[in-house]
């Protein structure tokens, strides 16, 4: 007897435009040769695990799926999907994540959600990196649309001096992450503190140029720039149809 196929809950506006763009990334560049895949953080990853889910579970069976933080872990193990480590795996066939703003270049801000070192990591040990997102996601140039900054992943010892140093730097407005009761500061799956600043039109137009730059500051595990990495972003609309970036 076959299996009676799967109800999905009929999705409007923003999530249908999640899961129109998780679902044409997955079609597009995820294959049965591909064995070993980097599942990104957010809330339109799991409508790429949804369609990875649909591919069968014959071809699932012989995969093993890396996370890029607790969340997608979470996520991972309840999808019924093999968990691995990017200590077995440091060479993913294909990593798929969202991100809080993409420009016409690809180059991305990431970390919203506090996870962008690892979420660097699985984009960086991946032959093929794409984006997965909404239509608000989209823009010409960073800050634009994401405006409380870039993300800067920090050791804890050394949030106050970094902090000092990015405004130093320019940055308009850099301040320390609190959690949501603002009882203290946000402290990421690696233990760490998040710095997010911001920074003037002129700086963003060089993404590369600030990363970089903020790298060398001594405390900074990763900045919250993705550049140059991705080779496909994909935009779901509110009407379900996508926009595709190469
Ligand atoms: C991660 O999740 C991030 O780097 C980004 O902060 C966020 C995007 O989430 P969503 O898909 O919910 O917009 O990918």
């Amino acid at each position: 007897m076959s299996a009676a196929p799967l109800q999905l809950p009929h999705l409007e506006g923003v999530e249908a435009a999640k899961r129109a763009a998780a679902y044409a990334a997955v079609d597009n560049h995820v294959n049965h040769t591909h064995k070993i895949i980097g599942v990104g953080s957010g809330s339109t990853v799991p409508y790429v695990v949804e369609r990875i889910v649909q591919q069968g579970a014959n071809v699932n069976a012989d995969r093993w799926f890396v996370p890029t933080g607790f969340q997608s872990k979470e996520l991972i193990i309840k999808s019924g999907l093999r968990l691995g480590d990017v200590d077995n795996y440091p060479e993913i066939d294909v990593t798929i994540d969202g991100a809080d703003e993409v420009d016409s270049k690809l180059n991305c801000i990431k970390g919203g959600g506090a996870c962008h070192l690892r979420e660097k990591v699985l984009a960086e040990a991946a032959a093929t990196f794409i984006v997965v997102a909404d239509y608000r996601k989209e823009s010409k140039l960073l800050g634009d649309n994401w405006k409380q900054g870039v993300p800067v992943e920090v050791a804890e010892f050394a949030y106050a001096k970094v902090l000092r140093q990015l405004v130093k730097m320019g940055s308009t407005n850099a301040v320390l992450r609190m959690g949501k009761m603002k009882a203290g500061p946000v402290v990421t799956d690696n233990g760490n503190f998040v710095i997010d600043a911001a920074f003037p039109e002129a700086v963003m137009r060089d993404p590369q140029d600030l990363l970089q730059r903020i790298k060398l500051l001594t405390g900074v595990l990763e900045v919250g720039l993705f550049c140059n990495m991705a080779k496909a972003a994909y935009f779901g609309n509110q009407d379900g149809t996508i926009t595709s970036k190469l």
